[in-house]
């Protein structure tokens, strides 16, 4: 398995943790966006966008992030990243789009300023950011109740539930 990363690109980095999170073997093919390698004929014929990441599974071609979550995490039968419920296979769904929208658009937007000077408009991205800090804020306190209270109420046989989210 070929993963076409670069190494300050976030949507790569998260493929790239995703891969070696489950512990699966692969090879990294370094894209060089400085100078345009992405663009080039070789690589367009992997991902028409031209963008990182793009995975390689022996001739199956995944392009985007999320889709190489999903294409793993279901390859792989890792149901505790990527359960099959209808609860919880939305519950993923939900944080993927937050991640390639508010996230994408608000704080990843603000460090392309920083890393690469992108022409975002710094008070636009900056602001977006915080929105979507503050809301990720308060569902992790809420997460945070929640699981207390169920630990409390169920201290020597902890729910299934909660040993996977604790995996
Ligand atoms: N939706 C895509 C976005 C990928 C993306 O924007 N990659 C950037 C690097 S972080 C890229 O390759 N940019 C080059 C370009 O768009 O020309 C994903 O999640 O993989």
């Amino acid at each position: 398995m070929k993963l076409y990363h670069f190494a300050l690109s976030g949507h790569a980095h998260r493929a790239r943790l995703f891969i070696s999170l489950l512990g699966i073997p692969h090879e990294l093919v370094e894209v060089d966006l400085g100078s345009g390698a992405h663009k080039t004929a070789e690589f367009l014929a992997l991902n028409p966008f031209g963008q990182v990441p793009v995975l390689d599974d022996d001739g199956t071609i995944i392009a985007d992030s999320n889709a190489i979550l999903v294409y793993l995490a279901t390859k792989f039968g890792r149901t505790d990243w990527l359960p099959q419920d209808a609860k919880g296979a939305a519950t993923v769904q939900r944080w993927l789009s937050v991640a390639a929208g508010d996230l994408a658009f608000g704080a990843a937007a603000a460090r392309l300023i920083t890393v690469f000077g992108a022409k975002f408009n710094p008070d636009d991205v900056i602001a977006r950011a915080h929105v979507m800090l503050k809301r990720l804020e308060a569902h992790l306190a809420r997460f945070k109740r929640q699981y207390a209270t169920r630990s409390s109420s169920t201290p020597s046989t902890p729910s299934s539930e909660m040993v996977r989210r604790r995996s």
